[in-house]
């Protein structure tokens, strides 16, 4: 059998962003979301029409997950129940109360990536030592992106209606040149800066079929690497890819074998911060009926020190 090539090897021609905002930077390529950038933004906004992209968390129809996490649990721990047992507490004027809490993966939603999420040869985004992961990220944590917000002009680029799909096959890929083809196709075109928002299709599967169907077989459809895509993340200076998939990109390369390439092509290398298991398709119907591809975007994942990403509930403005 053909040994996959070491990430080391394959990457071997990518280009790096680490140095460029400095020994300390732990936002990588969001960066390019200037104030400039954010005014610009501000632009696209036309009918005032807004989108949360947040799939539900804690959905007793269950949570898309990557193979091996778990979807959030909720759990009570106080309601109308526990007065009617005589256990709630008891407030002068007779208010009661409900309460819950909540365990999950930060992983385990819609979620940012944590630029130290994922490293090979021992190094994180920025050169820092993967040994800053141990126990907590100390470095390139999701705190710092959580802090700075990510707003800026989001374009959505829906792949999976651009090919006359209602989903993605498992293992389909496509590339930066399809990418461009597709704005073309709806009329935009994807400037540099933008955050770039793609549709497949793949996690409103989840909702549709069983949980044998949707893990069988479990290869998602996504972006596929190449020396020529990640040249033109870099060139594009592209903040921030969000998708409607589990891992952003097709989780093994069909052409090296190696899993998830981009996450250290683009996530680690570059610095681009990746958004994963976005709801999309509300705001693809609407962009599908008023023709309006590009708008207003803006996120902040949860505030949470030393994680390796948060769940976050994007907005889009149109
Ligand atoms: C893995 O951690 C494997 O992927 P993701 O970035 O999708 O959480």
């Amino acid at each position: 059998m053909a040994q996959e090539p070491d990430l080391k090897v394959l990457l071997k021609n990518s280009p790096k962003n680490w140095g460029k905002w400095g020994p300390d930077d732990e936002v990588g390529s969001l960066n390019y979301l200037t104030p400039e950038v954010v005014v610009k933004a501000a632009g696209s906004i036309k009918s005032g029409k807004v989108f949360t992209l947040q799939v539900k968390m804690a959905n007793p129809e269950g949570d898309p997950v990557w193979p091996g996490r778990q979807g959030a649990t909720r759990i009570n721990v106080m309601d109308a129940g526990h007065y009617h047992a005589g256990k709630g507490p008891l407030f002068a004027g007779g208010a009661e109360y409900a309460d819950d809490y909540m365990t999950l993966f930060l992983q385990g939603s819609t979620q940012y990536d944590a630029l130290g999420h994922v490293w090979y040869d021992h190094q994180i985004w920025n050169g820092y030592d993967s040994k800053t992961t141990i126990g907590g990220l100390s470095k390139a944590s999701i705190l710092p992106i959580a802090e700075k917000g990510v707003v800026g002009r989001g374009i959505l680029l829906d792949i999976a209606r651009f090919r006359g799909k209602e989903v993605l096959d498992v293992a389909e890929t496509f590339t930066h040149e399809d990418l461009m083809a597709c704005a073309k196709a709806q009329g935009c075109e994807i400037q540099k800066r933008d955050i770039l928002i793609v549709r497949t299709g793949w996690i409103a599967k989840f909702y549709k079929v069983s949980r044998e169907e949707f893990y069988g077989n479990f290869v998602e459809p996504g972006l596929t690497h190449s020396d020529a895509l990640v040249n033109w993340f870099a060139d594009m200076e592209i903040p921030n890819l969000v998708t409607d998939t589990i891992a952003n990109e097709v989780t093994v390369d069909p052409v090296s074998g190696v899993v998830l390439p981009l996450h250290n092509a683009l996530m680690r290398n570059l610095g681009v911060t990746l958004t994963e298991i976005a709801w999309l398709d509300d705001l693809a119907a609407d962009c599908a009926k008023d023709g309006q591809y590009t708008f207003l975007y803006a996120a902040a994942p949860l505030k949470v020190v030393a994680g390796t990403g948060a769940p976050v509930n994007p907005i889009v403005i149109k």
